[in-house]
């Protein structure tokens, strides 16, 4: 069923009073802990973080190996990385990545019902370079790590790849010019470059709910599915839950896509839900073969760039991909960005209000009980949270062996060896997922899961102990030769892609011209640095005087501003603008802005 609410009615919004609710339900939400709710899979809770599709004896002899490159990570950065050194002509590439094969994210979440929710024919990369046709406007994640293996095999990114390892320290070496990285199972490369794309949401994170050790039923993180378990795959037949009573904590945008078949297969599904997701529209159909038959070459790119205007407010001819980011971004709203001409910050704000009266007006459509949606309403900005698209998730909750479980903004409290607890009342489980999300922008080294010495063995927590300091989000000064990928003081996009293969383009130019010309040590120069942290702090209030009025969330560190992270900011410009300062910096060159000091001739083994 297609969920259209008119605008009828709009008129008769009452913004005042709706200010009022949205206060009045964040302050349920605001916790003193904050960020410090939620544990990392480690210590008791390491068992959460094992890895279902990848061998648990694995073993192999330690590694030591020089390099000319060591890229960490091997998902979307990761593999755009080895892709452009390679068309760069830099051959002597390594990669080390924590899970058993390429994909990253398209590795490890495997639910059911995973699939990405930006189009895929502007999502996944490298579509005509690999002559691929996702099935779907939104494709499946399996398709998407079909891909990731794809690229691998053909720019040949498998050779000398070691999987199931995880870094554990790069320390810079000035005499040798080159990292010395070690791993978990006793590999020393000596690297003259480090590209780390570890991800940005890659940590799974865990509430921490008092108990939740000591639950004897199953349970797993949505990105370690356990289908020895549940039976079946991410497209469903999970015949292992017919008899069981399952539980779900987490109604973000993995908790919506994995609700929808557990309600199928499950004998009763309770939904634990803190805070409710906005739901809007999806309309995923399949991928038309004549509109393939009509693609010219450079079509990819020309799509990419069209979502990406009219995602930063500009409308740029006609909207090609047309659906609920665009219809929503083509208006100006409080967070489009930087490209957006200013506009009435009150009349913004009555924007965002009305398009969420729409998400709440499509939920009474969709669901018969009047107190079951009256509790999935959501009252926050749309874009406090990363908004969902779903055209099944609601209709979920018309179905007799589905319970949403609204814990009023409190969240669960506690879990016992039999279930969950939420107001005193106890839920038996069989099975208890949890689809609770990941870290996000907090410590760079915490979320790596690596610690990094640079020039006098600084390390980087100790250089970022009053604030991040980058280039572009991508070097450090005092770090040579050590390229990053996060969010931290880097461009942001609705689409990921296109900022990916932006940074990776231009560290691959910088690196190849150091190879070139034998270039022992690059880093950026103090004033370029000094001016890109001056822009990041200078464009960060107005985005925290937005996410100061959210709902709590991992956009605003669960509402709490955290000092020390304030400078972790994204560029505020807009990705049109970064996107075209990156590709200027390589057009010219790639070496501006940085410091280039020593020689280092090639090691011969
Ligand atoms: O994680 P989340 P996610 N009791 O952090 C709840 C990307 N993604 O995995 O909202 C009860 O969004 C928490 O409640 P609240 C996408 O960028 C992409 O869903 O904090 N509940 C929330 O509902 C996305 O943003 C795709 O009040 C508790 C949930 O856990 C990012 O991944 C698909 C609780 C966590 O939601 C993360 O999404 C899926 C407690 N004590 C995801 N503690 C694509 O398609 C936490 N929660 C590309």
């Amino acid at each position: 069923m297609t969920l259209n609410p008119t605008s009828q009615g709009e008129t008769d919004i009452d913004f005042n009073e709706l200010a009022r609710k949205y206060a009045e339900e964040r302050a349920k939400r605001l916790r003193s802990d904050s960020i410090g709710q939620y544990q990392a899979l480690t210590g008791k809770l390491s068992m959460f973080a094992r890895d279902p599709n990848a061998d648990p004896d694995f073993t192999r002899k330690p590694v030591r190996r020089d390099s000319d490159v060591l890229v960490i990570g091997g998902g979307f950065g990761g593999l755009l990385a080895g892709v452009h050194l390679r068309e760069a002509g830099v051959e002597d590439v390594a990669f080390v990545d924590k899970a058993g094969d390429f994909g990253g994210t398209w590795y490890w979440n495997r639910y059911p019902g995973v699939r990405c929710d930006i189009e895929s024919y502007i999502y996944v990369p490298l579509l005509e370079e690999t002559g691929f046709i996702p099935t779907e406007k939104y494709a499946k994640g399996a398709e998407i790590f079909e891909q990731c293996q794809r690229i691998a095999r053909q720019w040949d990114l498998y050779k000398g790849a070691l999987f199931q390892t995880a870094v554990k320290d790069l320390i810079w070496n000035a005499d040798r010019q080159r990292w010395i990285v070690t791993t978990d199972r006793g590999d020393e490369f000596a690297a003259r470059f480090v590209v780390s794309c570890t991800g940005l949401l890659s940590s799974p994170k865990l509430p921490g709910i008092p108990g939740i050790e000591t639950f004897e039923g199953k349970s797993f993180h949505t990105s370690r599915w356990d289908y020895e378990y549940t039976g079946g795959d991410a497209d469903g037949n999970l015949t292992g839950l017919a008899d069981k009573k399952v539980g779900v904590i987490g109604t973000g945008s993995t908790g919506i896509q994995c609700v929808p078949p557990l309600a199928e297969w499950s004998k009763h599904l309770y939904v634990f839900q803190r805070t409710p997701c906005s739901v809007d529209q999806r309309g995923n159909r399949p991928t038309d073969p004549a509109w393939v038959a009509s693609l010219e070459p450079g079509w990819q790119e020309k799509r990419s760039w069209n979502f990406t205007y009219w995602t930063s407010g500009v409308r740029d001819g006609e909207d090609m991909i047309a659906d609920s980011w665009t219809n929503l971004l083509g208006e100006p709203t409080a967070l489009t960005g930087g490209a957006t001409e200013v506009v009435d910050p009150v009349a913004m704000q009555q924007a965002e209000m009305l398009k969420m009266e729409k998400v709440r007006r499509r939920i009474d459509l969709a669901v018969e009980d009047r107190a079951t949606a009256e509790a999935l309403k959501p009252y926050y900005n749309y874009f406090c949270k990363r908004p969902g698209f779903s055209d099944d998730y609601l209709q979920t909750y018309n179905r007799p062996n589905v319970t949403l479980v609204d814990t009023a903004g409190r969240g669960v409290e506690r879990i016992t060896p039999k279930g969950v607890v939420v107001a005193g009342k106890e839920y038996e489980l069989d099975c208890l997922v949890f689809a609770t999300g990941f870290d996000f922008m907090t410590e760079y080294t915490r979320e790596s899961g690596f610690h990094i010495a640079g020039r006098d063995g600084v390390s980087l927590d100790e250089h970022w102990a009053t604030g991040a300091r980058t280039l572009y989000g991508i070097m450090t000064r005092g770090f040579p030769n050590f390229f990053m990928m996060s969010l931290v003081q880097s461009g942001i996009a609705i689409n990921y892609m296109p900022i990916a293969d932006a940074q990776t383009a231009y560290i691959a130019e910088v690196i190849a011209k150091s190879l070139a010309g034998d270039i022992g040590s690059v880093e950026p120069s103090q004033a370029a640095e000094d001016a890109w942290v001056g822009e990041i702090l200078a464009g960060a209030p107005a985005r925290r005087a937005f996410l100061d009025s959210c709902t709590p969330s991992y956009f605003n560190y669960e509402g709490q501003r955290q000092k020390a992270l304030e400078s972790n900011e994204p560029y505020p410009g807009g990705a049109i603008k970064y996107l075209g300062l990156l590709d200027e910096q390589r057009a010219s060159g790639a070496l501006a802005n940085l410091e280039a000091a020593g020689r280092c001739e090639k090691v011969t083994e």
